[in-house]
């Protein structure tokens, strides 16, 4: 019996620092996260210092150099971080990765000196917690519509407009917020939590991250200084570069979840008894499983490749979007089989599937939907832009 879920020996081609990495990340979501991550998402509560727990164990920002707080680790180191706390729950994924791809990552590439000494360190740590608001009521798809405006007011900006579906907004002490100058041009905007005209109104009765806190960005002439924005883009290149880190990191983080339900299901199939055989003896299972295993695999391979790329600095934006696109409906698909595999002991607790499946509706919807990032495909190999 062949139960390991690293079939094709990738492990081979990691370093013994990626395994050990790997390995301390593993360990902490099986001692802090495992054991209650059931209860967070049943209750719609917070799991008690997250962010603080994940700035000790160098997850958040692990690829910031040294000198800013981060961990100064490759690209492949962040992908295998990713994986293993998606094991444990896209709540806990996305809360590293919104912090390091999308919140210190644009600060670290975009901000003035000032601005990375003031505010990486603190969310390296996890004592300050970040939010990115990019999405709009009226603009998901298509962030180039967005409506939130910068407008100078004589030594000072004011920010103005509404961000939706922003996770931790309602927990976040800074948020980078994209807006439009005056010219139209894309700026990033540090927005400080006590900020007059700023709030977070939180968004309730959500079925999927129930682990996680989502909620709304509102600027109501909120006073914003020149050294809060960052000096080095005008463009919604700006935002669209902190997604490719972000989809990157997802690509490999949803292999974890598949991880965890193809584990349990596997497990579950070789003891459960059924006609007087375990149902992993049935055909219609087995072949549920290896569909599973072969699917985990091709994404592993995908990932491995895309992490050297990215190593490289040769990662395109459309290389990201396939990879995100391919993964997180390897990953929606593996956990919605698995779930039957177990019968009516799947829509209970004791087991991950039905919470990974239902967290994997968002993951598969932001970040660039399933059909955007298939539209990207298509645009790249067409060479026509079907957004236009
Ligand atoms: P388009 O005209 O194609 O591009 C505008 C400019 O941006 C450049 N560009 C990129 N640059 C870097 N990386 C990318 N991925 C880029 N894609 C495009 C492009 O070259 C162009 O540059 P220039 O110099 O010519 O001006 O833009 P468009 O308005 O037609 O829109 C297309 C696009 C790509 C924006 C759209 O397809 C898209 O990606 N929509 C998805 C929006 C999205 O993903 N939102 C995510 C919000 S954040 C989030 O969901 C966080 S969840 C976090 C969690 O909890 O884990
Ligand atoms: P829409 O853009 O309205 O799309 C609706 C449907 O239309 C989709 O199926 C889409 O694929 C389809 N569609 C749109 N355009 C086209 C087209 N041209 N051709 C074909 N089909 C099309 N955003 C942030 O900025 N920061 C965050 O931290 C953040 N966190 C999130 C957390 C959660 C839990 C969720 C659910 C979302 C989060 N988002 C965040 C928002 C997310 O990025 C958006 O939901 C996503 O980009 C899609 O936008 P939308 O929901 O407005 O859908």
């Amino acid at each position: 019996m062949n139960s390991t879920t690293d079939y094709f020996k990738i492990d081979d081609l990691l370093t013994d620092e990626h395994k050990l990495i790997r390995q301390s990340v593993r360990d902490f979501v099986d001692t802090e996260i495992k054991p209650v991550i059931d209860d967070a998402a049943q209750n719609h509560t917070d799991i008690p210092d997250l962010m603080k727990k994940l700035g000790a164990i160098g997850a958040l920002g692990p690829y910031i150099p040294a000198e800013y707080g981060g961990a100064g680790l490759d690209q492949m180191s962040y992908g295998l971080i990713m994986q293993e706390l998606e094991r444990g729950d896209s709540a806990v994924r996305s809360a590293a990765s919104v912090q390091s791809s999308l919140v210190m990552y644009p600060i670290y590439t975009y901000g003035s000196e000032e601005q990375k000494h003031k505010f990486l360190p603190k969310l390296a740590s996890g004592e300050f917690i970040g939010s990115f608001g990019l999405t709009e009521p009226n603009h998901g798809s298509n962030p180039g519509g967005m409506e939130t405006r910068l407008t100078k007011n004589g030594d000072h900006y004011l920010l103005n407009g509404a961000k939706m579906w922003i996770t931790n907004s309602p927990i976040c002490d800074i948020a980078v917020v994209w807006a439009k100058d005056e010219e139209g041009k894309v700026r990033g905007v540090i927005v400080e939590r006590n900020m007059d005209g700023f709030s977070t109104p939180e968004t309730h009765n959500k079925w999927s991250l129930r682990a996680s806190k989502t909620g709304e960005l509102v600027f109501e002439n909120v006073k914003i200084e020149e050294h809060n924005i960052l000096p080095d883009v005008k463009s919604l290149k700006g935002p669209l570069s902190c997604l490719n880190s972000a989809r990157y990191g997802i690509s490999w983080g949803v292999i974890g979840a598949a991880i965890d339900c193809y584990d349990s299901a596997l497990k579950y199939s070789l003891e459960r008894t059924q006609f007087g055989k375990p149902i992993a003896s049935f055909q219609l299972q087995q072949k549920k499983l290896a569909e599973f295993i072969t699917e985990i695999t091709k994404a592993q391979l995908l990932c491995w490749r895309l992490g050297t790329l990215k190593n490289e600095n040769k990662a395109t934006p459309e290389q990201i979007s396939m990879a995100k696109r391919n993964n997180v409906k390897m990953a929606i698909d593996i956990a919605r089989e698995s779930r039957q595999i177990i019968g009516a002991m799947g829509i209970v607790g004791d087991f991950p599937m039905m919470r990974h499946a239902a967290n994997l509706e968002s993951v598969i919807t932001y970040e660039g939907t399933h059909d955007v990032h298939l539209l990207i495909t298509g645009a790249d190999v067409t060479g026509i832009n079907a957004f236009i």
